[in-house]
């Protein structure tokens, strides 16, 4: 099958991230990493933080940092807090690594070689006090729409207006108050995006495969025609343009941004060079299947412009074969938003609940097709019904049993009977349903086949009722709970893309761990990988219910950012 590539979208560096941004790319990324690598699949699932550009330029002004000690601080940061989330990068990078800023000068002076690269003289506001080009959005005054006092130079949050800074009514600078503003000539960089719509154009339509959302935001640049790009700012941060007349300037940060998967990946090979070959999965690699995971407004850079850059190269790096893209997740029906503080934010996500629940709930309501709202409520209903009522309940249920009245050892398995033949059957149909959903990549259905495939396990127990059994033909209660318990590690063997954590703990209460690789799914299926007379433990409660006065105490912690 080749090489899997996976790269989640870099989740931008001025501060923690949201439940939107986990569930809109890092985690369906890390199942899909997940079970590629169960499947035996040679994966590399590489991220990084984004760290260019003018918002990161901002938060570190707000903690009164500089930049790139925010920035690595922010860094390590998000990197821990994804790891307790059990994401599984390969590689967590750090777009302003000196490999990205290699790559990023390489491409620019490829396309520039290539004349794809126009240079254009535009008029900016210059603030004469901070002796700098202001970014829109450092430049504040009235809305002329709606009279607000605070409206930014891109856009007026009071009212929504999209603006241009001379548009504001009494500008002045929001770096230090200053009106003392002009606009002044000044020259950038543009990529000839124009130029490269064809090339952009035949790739796309090559991309059978890709989800509609993706497709149908990718098909409306491409008919409205490409124009353009502006790729270099008037900032000290970021990777400066190599090129006379350009200093002080750098690459615009959705121009580096990407390029960073290839930077991270080289960061990653570098970090331990023997056996690690970051051009085995960018460079002339046709062997590799490479698949992004993005909200939707990241796919026009995804689908159009970056491509564009790639391509403009002339060089034969590794493009996307498949881009799965995620509607919002809202908070009540709101857009979670960092700037506004509204949500749930992922430390205090986890100061909450453990991170399977979240995982799980997010998986099941993942904005696949439509928005999707978080509430309280939903979580609750979720984990008390799938994760407490079906797979806790039934493991705790098949090792309680087992364990009172075979002594913590799996009974001998006797000769099946047809509900065993029914439900080898059953299992096996479940478990194909659930790999093709993770395959196509549809998560929401993926965890619905999860939950249907556990459910036969507790309609198994209800079936042949071997806590009855005992008393009158404890041979069949030992067959029953033998395949009970094999069904309890299929079970979680299976469920450790989506819920790790207790797939781990149950598997380590069955006594199956320290067995060298991965457990194979098909081996599991056959239900006779957990032998009779094997010892095990019955696990601490797995998973918890949500209580009305959890759900209430959240409400409260939280209710100042319901709008
Ligand atoms: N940093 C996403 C965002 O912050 C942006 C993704 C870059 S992917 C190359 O919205
Ligand atoms: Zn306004």
């Amino acid at each position: 099958m080749g090489k899997h590539l996976i790269t989640s979208a870099l989740p931008y560096i001025n501060g923690v991230k949201h439940l939107g941004n986990l569930v809109g790319s890092l985690l369906p990324a890390d199942v899909y990493a997940r079970f590629l690598r169960t499947q035996g699949e040679e994966t590399l699932f590489i991220c990084a933080t984004d760290e260019h550009g003018t918002p990161a330029e901002l938060a570190a002004r707000e903690e009164g940092l500089p930049v790139s000690e925010y920035c690595a601080g922010m860094h390590e940061r998000q990197r821990s807090i994804y790891d307790s989330f059990g994401i599984s990068f390969d590689h967590f990078g750090r777009s302003s690594s000196p490999q990205n800023a290699g790559l990023a000068r390489h491409v620019y002076e490829t396309l520039d070689a290539n004349g794809f690269i126009a240079e254009r003289t535009t008029g900016q506001v210059y603030s004469r006090a901070d002796g700098r080009f202001l970014a829109d959005r450092y430049v504040v005054g009235t809305c002329p729409r709606c009279g607000d006092r605070g409206a930014r130079g891109d856009q007026c949050e009071h009212c929504g207006a999209v603006l241009d800074p001379v548009d504001l009514i009494e500008p002045r600078s929001s770096l230090s108050g200053s009106s003392d503003l002009e606009i002044r000539p000044t020259k950038h960089l543009y990529l000839r995006a124009d130029a490269l719509a064809n090339d952009v154009d035949t790739w796309i339509n090559r991309q059978e495969g890709w989800p509609k959302l993706t497709r149908s935001i990718a098909h409306k640049w491409l008919d409205e025609g490409l124009r353009e790009r502006c790729i270099t700012r008037d900032l000290d941060w970021g990777i400066p343009v190599p090129r006379e007349g350009y200093e002080g300037k750098v690459f615009y940060v959705w121009f580096d941004a990407p390029i960073e998967y290839i930077g991270a990946t080289q960061e990653w090979a570098d970090l331990n060079p023997e056996g690690r070959d970051w051009r085995s999965w960018w460079y002339n690699a046709d062997d590799v299947t490479y698949t992004q995971f993005m909200a939707k407004d990241n796919v026009p850079f995804h689908t159009i412009f970056w491509p564009a850059a790639m391509l403009g190269t002339r060089e034969p790096w590794t493009l996307a074969t498949q881009i799965k893209s995620f509607h919002w997740l809202t908070y009540y029906g709101d857009k979670f938003s960092t700037s506004a503080g509204r949500g749930v934010f992922l430390d205090d996500a986890l100061d909450i609940l453990e991170p399977d629940y979240w995982r799980y709930f997010l998986l099941a309501q993942a904005p696949e097709t439509n928005d999707a709202s978080f509430t309280w409520e939903l979580l609750a209903t979720v984990v008390n019904k799938d994760l407490v009522g079906i797979f806790g309940n039934f493991i705790r249920r098949t090792l309680t049993l087992a364990d009172r009245h075979f002594g913590g050892q799996v009974p001998p398995c006797g000769e099946p009977t047809q509900a065993e033949r029914d439900l080898g059957v059953d299992v096996r149909e479940a478990l194909r349903r659930y790999r093709v959903s993770l395959l196509r990549l549809e998560y929401r259905q993926a965890v619905s086949e999860l939950r249907h495939l556990w459910s036969l396990g507790n309609h198994y127990l209800d079936t042949c009722a071997p806590w009855a059994l005992v008393d009158t033909d404890r041979d069949a209660a030992g067959r029953v709970l033998h395949k009970a318990i094999n069904l309890a590690y299929l079970f979680a063997v299976v469920a450790s893309p989506v819920i790790p954590f207790a797939s781990k703990t149950t598997i380590t209460a069955l006594g199956m761990t320290g067995r060298g690789s991965e457990p194979s799914w098909d081996e599991a299926a056959d239900l006779n990988a957990v032998p009779s007379g094997h010892t095990f433990r019955v696990p601490e409660l797995i998973f918890r219910r949500i209580t009305q006065s959890d759900i209430d105490n959240w409400k409260e912690r939280f209710e100042g950012t319901i709008v």
